[in-house]
């Protein structure tokens, strides 16, 4: 989609200021494709610079983060922080641990918090995290000694009110309590708003571990119940088979539908008769093994080696893997399939030519920075229970992340009719979440 003149010269300026950084480029231009008749709405925006502004993270650390191995030799990577925006609360958003990782995918992750966060109505600011770190195939040990020697970095730059990082790819229960500890440690303070994700015997919140995949789910339920649709019988695929992945099956099964195939990084696997999802949580939160072990369980199961998730036919589709998995040749076939609703549970898995598919076509669209913004937000509250020194029930946390995602769903669709493109929650979202930020940012001056 093309540019307004000012929104292509934001948009150059970004790429020449960031060079090398394709996953940022393609972050920022998927939001700047949705600002035009923002700005026409509200010319001060412009004025005061503040697309350029929200472009350029407030702060970004790099370090190094050197750490020994069992076999005693000395192992170096790359950790980093990129504090996007405090506009309306601390910075807060994820780490992630994936040899892949480098400043582009941090600041492209980061700049797409800043708009989820907003749309949670939560008071949290946007940033990212994580290092270039590859947890697979790692003892217990190495993985505390490398987490405590990121912390030890890392510890300066955050704080209850300064910055709030959890987990993401790579980085789950286990890691956030060896960082925990290691905070803990340097610092002489036990802040437990420090970190979201805990172990629940240590100030964590029932449903943060859930609540990713729980919110996408409830999301879809949402965009479905509005065209009088519903989970119910249909048939569902759920890419990767993680954190996400995991808990989008859960209640998606519970809600009616039949995952009948998810993935990892060396392929998927198909079982026509419901994936068993008592064996995938073994297999990847117990045992920490591949999913092409499911088929040594399920015999009427099948692996497909590197397989393509998205060669199969579905009613509904929920990416929870990684960026850009789910290409424009990939969502033709998943239309020619049948598929009526994607729900977005990683950050941009869909390519922009995929994007562009699904909106064209009428599927049911939605994009990761609002439909898989109950896990950020289900941290939101496990901040608010540790400034309050409180624990919630299981029901009273699910019951706060089902109303903030039906709320979440309703301020993308009111923004998205009020600005022309009705159904269009990557217009929505875009749109809603932005503009709490301007106002907060111009209410605070030129900062
Ligand atoms: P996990 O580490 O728990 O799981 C990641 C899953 O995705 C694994 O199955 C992994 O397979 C697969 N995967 C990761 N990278 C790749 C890759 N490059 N190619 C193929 N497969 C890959 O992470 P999460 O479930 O936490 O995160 C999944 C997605 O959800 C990410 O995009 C993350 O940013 C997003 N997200 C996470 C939230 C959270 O609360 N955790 C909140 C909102 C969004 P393998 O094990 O083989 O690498
Ligand atoms: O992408 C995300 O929203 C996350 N990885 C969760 C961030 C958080 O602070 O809970």
């Amino acid at each position: 989609m093309a540019l307004t003149e000012g929104l292509e010269s934001i948009f150059q300026d970004v790429i020449k200021r960031n060079p090398g950084e394709a996953e940022f480029h393609q972050a920022v231009r998927e939001v700047l494709e949705s600002l035009g008749p923002v700005l026409v709405k509200y010319p001060e925006f412009a004025e005061s610079k503040i697309i350029e502004r929200i472009c350029e993270p407030e702060r970004q650390t790099i370090f190094r983060v050197p750490w020994q191995d069992d076999r005693g030799e000395v192992q170096i990577n790359r950790g980093f922080r990129v504090q996007f925006n405090s506009a309306l609360g601390p910075y807060k958003g994820g780490l992630r641990f994936h040899p892949s990782v480098y400043l582009g995918i941090i600041k492209f992750l980061g700049f797409e918090q800043i708009f989820k966060n907003s749309l949670t109505g939560l008071p949290i600011g946007g940033a990212k995290g994580g290092s270039d770190f590859d947890p697979k195939g790692k003892s217990d040990n190495e993985i505390m000694r490398f987490c405590q020697s990121f912390m030890t970095e890392l510890w300066r730059i955050i704080g209850e009110h300064t910055d709030v990082p959890a987990g993401d790819i790579g980085v789950g229960g286990r890691e956030i309590g060896y960082m925990f500890g290691q905070y803990k440690r340097l610092t002489n303070k036990f802040e437990a708003g420090v970190l979201t994700g805990k172990g629940l015997v240590y100030g964590g919140s029932q449903v943060r571990t859930e609540a990713t995949g729980y919110g996408c789910v409830y999301f879809v339920e949402e965009m479905m119940k509005a065209h009088k649709n519903g989970l119910k019988g249909k048939k569902i695929i759920v890419s990767g088979s993680g954190n996400v992945a995991i808990y989008t099956h859960e209640k998606a099964t519970e809600l009616g539908g039949k995952v009948i195939a998810m993935s990892d990084s060396n392929g998927v696997i198909i079982d026509e008769k419901g994936i068993n999802l008592d064996t995938i949580k073994t297999l990847k939160e117990v045992e920490r093994r591949r999913i092409k072990d499911y088929c040594e369980y399920h015999k009427g199961a099948k692996f497909v080696a590197n397989g393509n998730i998205w060669d199969l036919q579905c009613d509904v589709a929920f990416p929870s893997a990684t960026q850009n998995e789910l290409t424009g040749k990939d969502a033709k076939k998943l239309i020619k399939g049948g598929c009526i609703a994607v729900g977005e549970g990683a950050n941009m898995p869909s390519t922009p030519e995929a994007v562009h598919t699904f909106i064209e076509a009428g599927t049911l669209y939605g994009p990761g920075k609002a439909a898989n913004a109950g896990g950020v937000a289900t941290s939101g509250l496990e901040m608010q229970q540790n400034a309050a020194r409180d624990a919630w029930s299981f029901e009273a946390t699910d019951t706060r992340l089902h109303s903030i995602m039906k709320n979440v769903y309703q301020i993308c669709s009111e923004a998205a009719e009020e600005f022309g493109a009705p159904g269009n929650m990557v217009v929505g979202a875009n749109i809603a979440g932005f503009i709490k930020v301007a106002r907060a940012m111009t209410a605070h001056g030129i900062v």
